[in-house]
């Protein structure tokens, strides 16, 4: 398999992190998301917006967005259940994940580190938003230690990716205990890497 990849990307990581969790090999292709210039050359055909994480199967063919690589890569695994009610679940978070988190807690991740002459307005709401989501995910894990079940899921992976990084957002996880707890729950999870490895 190939990976066309960020090495800072959360939404790039999640994927880096079933497949070690997995133990499945694979070849990473790195792109720049700041300059975007090489997007349509290199991603053309393969994603239609053009943005990673691509991966890319041994047979050529391609899978765009990140919760769907991690559903592709979890089913048959333990990291996606069978019961129609609990993979329902699963999805509810990760849908929650690309509405309410990642467009707050990784734009204002994105904002603070990468951008040129940030909107501080914007980089204001959007904590603003992912403090919502944290919130949301505090009343969750303050009374479960994952997400779905009693084991990690792609639920978990997925939500992980922003969570354990989003001091880099200017987020505190100091009044979220519950959501803290778990980080070092999935981190302790076999095959577990960081995001830098
Ligand atoms: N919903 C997509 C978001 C992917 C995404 O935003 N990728 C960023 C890097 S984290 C990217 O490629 N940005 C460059 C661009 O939008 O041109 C996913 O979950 O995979």
């Amino acid at each position: 398999m190939r990976l066309y990849d960020n090495a800072v990307s959360g939404n790039a990581y999640k994927v880096r992190l079933l497949l070690a969790m997995r133990s499945i090999d694979y070849e990473r292709i790195q792109l720049s998301v700041v300059d975007r210039s090489d997007r349509e050359e290199v991603l053309g055909g393969k994603n239609p917006a053009l943005r990673i994480p691509v991966l890319e199967l041994d047979d050529g063919t391609t899978l765009a967005e990140s919760n769907a690589i991690l559903c592709y890569l979890a089913e048959g695994t333990p990291y996606m259940p069978t019961d129609p009610l609990a993979r329902a679940r699963v999805l509810q978070w990760m849908f929650f994940e690309q509405y309410d988190h990642e467009p707050n807690i990784a734009v204002a991740r994105y904002l603070l580190h990468y951008a040129e002459d940030p909107d501080r307005e914007l980089i204001a709401a959007k904590q603003a938003g992912g403090e919502k989501a944290l919130g949301a995910m505090e009343r969750h894990l303050s009374e479960h230690d994952f997400l779905v079940g009693d084991t990690c899921t792609v639920a978990d992976i997925a939500l992980y990716g922003y969570t354990h990084v989003a001091d880099e957002a200017g987020l505190s996880l100091d009044d979220y205990p519950g959501v803290a707890r778990w980080i070092e729950r999935v981190a302790a999870q076999p095959g577990h890497v960081t995001i830098d490895h």
